[in-house]
């Protein structure tokens, strides 16, 4: 009897802030989301790098490897606007100028996943903390207040769905050191 196929794991590299930063960021959130729609919850917060989908243990073990040759210097992040997509209908922070690092850290991992075998997304890269889902309006505001990110470091995440809902766990943590 030939044993069933290995199940993949749902993953993707994001930047995670710490429990504070998450905190300060679900505030901002809640303060211009709209009503109605389903926040996401303080501890799941994050912004992604580059999403994997559902791969298996070899493809994982490739991206980790590129992770592992990636060497970029720690920057600053300053989150300091809202927005909205319609389509998924997420209400989201992000940065009206985007670091020249973190366009090539998700550069990196977005040409690691072509030569792993995984299809890198062909959008441009659009770094975006998901706040409020399934909402069908825009924020109250597209100004807030600057929040400021010293981003140290990324992490590989394992998405799980449960009952409740994504939860989300970070599996790997790799320290930005190094030079552009
Ligand atoms: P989002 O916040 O804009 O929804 C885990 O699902 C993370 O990967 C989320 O932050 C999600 O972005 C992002 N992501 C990017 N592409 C995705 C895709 N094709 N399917 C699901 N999540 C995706």
């Amino acid at each position: 009897m030939s044993s069933p196929p290995p199940e993949g794991q749902r993953l993707f590299f994001a930047l995670w802030p710490d429990a504070e930063l998450q905190r300060a960021l679900y505030k901002v959130g809640r303060a211009i989301a709209p009503p109605g729609g389903k926040p996401m919850a303080t501890h799941n917060l994050h912004i992604t790098l580059a999403f994997l989908g559902t791969i298996d243990a070899d493809k994982r073990a490739c991206m980790e490897k590129a992770a592992d040759a990636i060497h970029l210097p720690p920057f600053e992040l300053a989150l300091d606007c809202a927005g909205y997509w319609p389509r998924p209908q997420v209400v989201w922070l992000g940065c009206s100028s985007v670091p020249e690092t973190l366009r090539t850290l998700a550069a990196r991992l977005n040409a690691a996943m072509a030569a792993c075998g995984l299809t890198p997304e062909n959008r441009p890269y659009s770094p975006h903390l998901t706040v409020l889902r399934k909402a069908r309006r825009g924020p109250r505001q597209l100004d807030i207040n600057t929040v400021h990110w010293a981003v140290g470091d990324f992490v590989l995440v394992q998405s799980l769905t449960l009952p409740e809902g994504a939860q989300y766990q970070v599996v790997r943590r790799w320290p930005l050191v190094g030079q552009m």
